[in-house]
């Protein structure tokens, strides 16, 4: 294939986490250990959930080496379905660094690509306004951030896929 010169192709998305303390009405699951606080998710997804699955393919979530059985569960691999976002759903008692491995389509050619969100069960700023921000009317604290990725001269076939949407 041949590379479309000159041309940049930016399509937006949001990595994040959601996490929420449990409580009555977010009752700890049965067998979930003691000293778990939160249930917690992280996920890639479109904007206002828009398909992001014609150019991401796979995300792979590495996450922390406290998390039992982390020698089998610490990468788990999240196939993309059209219109959903890649998440994973999990349990436990403290923050960390989750690494983040995006694979796009074949079709694009592209290498895999690693990037890294930080996982907040606790709100976080350095004002009460910014702490207030991540806290939703359901008492789940957000944290979002709205990435572009960035296809620099992609390959004619993906840049037709990219652009026929
Ligand atoms: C710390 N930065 O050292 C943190 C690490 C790790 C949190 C926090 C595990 C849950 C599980 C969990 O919540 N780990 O056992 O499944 O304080």
């Amino acid at each position: 294939g041949k590379r479309v010169k000159l041309t940049q192709v930016r399509r937006p998305f949001i990595v994040g986490s959601t996490a929420l303390p449990f409580s009555e009405t977010n009752p700890r699951p049965a067998g979930v250990p003691d000293n778990h606080t939160h249930s917690w998710q992280v996920f890639v997804k479109g904007v206002e959930d828009t398909d992001i699955t014609y150019w991401l393919r796979r995300v792979q979530f590495k996450l922390h080496e406290s998390i039992p059985n982390y020698l089998t569960y610490r990468a788990l691999v999240v196939d993309g379905e059209p219109g959903k976002p890649f998440v994973v759903n999990e349990t436990g008692w403290g923050e960390f660094d989750i690494a983040i491995k995006l694979y796009y389509v074949n079709d694009s050619g592209e290498k895999p690509q690693t990037l890294y969100h930080y996982l907040r069960l606790h709100p976080y700023g350095r004002t009460e306004e910014e702490k207030q921000a991540m806290i939703m009317e359901n008492g789940e604290i957000r944290s979002w951030s709205y990435e572009e990725q960035l296809f620099n001269e992609p390959f004619d076939v993906f840049y037709r896929i990219l652009t026929s949407g």
